[in-house]
């Protein structure tokens, strides 16, 4: 029982570090400079870097979520989803395209999640757009 609470009380914990640090990073949006996720387009901090190719990065998530959890990231730095364009329609394409490929290459044979945060709702906290894929374990609906 110690260790339902325990878990239930550290579940609720990192959620609300998650939301907090969405609440945060969405006060600075706008703010025009390189997003983490530039830096590590650029090689200036490390990564673990799964596939790249000429128009996107797929790396490990530094706090993985699941067994596997990895996110594709275009190089090209839109900051959210909900500001993409029309005409970014193919690359979004490609990033999904890359998202499946690269579940397979990690062994996500039973399935996965695949996920966009956006904004402060959407406890985004990278304002460079990227998809989180998560697998290896059984994902529950409706996530929180
Ligand atoms: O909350 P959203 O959807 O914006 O997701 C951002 C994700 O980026 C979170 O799952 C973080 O764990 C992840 N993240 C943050 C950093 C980072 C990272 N994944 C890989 N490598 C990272 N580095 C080097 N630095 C981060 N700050």
């Amino acid at each position: 029982k110690a260790c339902v609470f325990f878990c239930l009380v550290q579940s609720l914990c990192t959620q609300n570090d998650e939301v907090r640090l969405a609440a945060e990073a969405s006060k600075k949006y706008g703010n025009p400079a390189p997003t983490i996720f530039s830096k590590v387009i650029d090689r200036t901090i490390p990564a673990d870097i799964i596939y790249e190719d000429d128009k996107c990065l797929a790396f490990r998530d530094i706090s993985p979520q699941a067994p596997v959890h990895f996110l594709v990231i275009p190089k090209t730095p839109i900051p959210r989803i909900s500001e993409a364009h029309d005409e970014d329609a193919p690359l979004l394409g490609h990033l999904l395209v890359v998202a499946k490929n690269v579940a397979k290459t990690e062994g996500l044979s039973e399935g996965y999640r695949v996920v966009i945060n956006d904004g402060k709702n959407g406890a985004q906290s990278v304002y460079h757009l990227h998809i989180h894929v998560l697998g290896g374990r059984q994902m529950r609906w409706p996530p929180g």
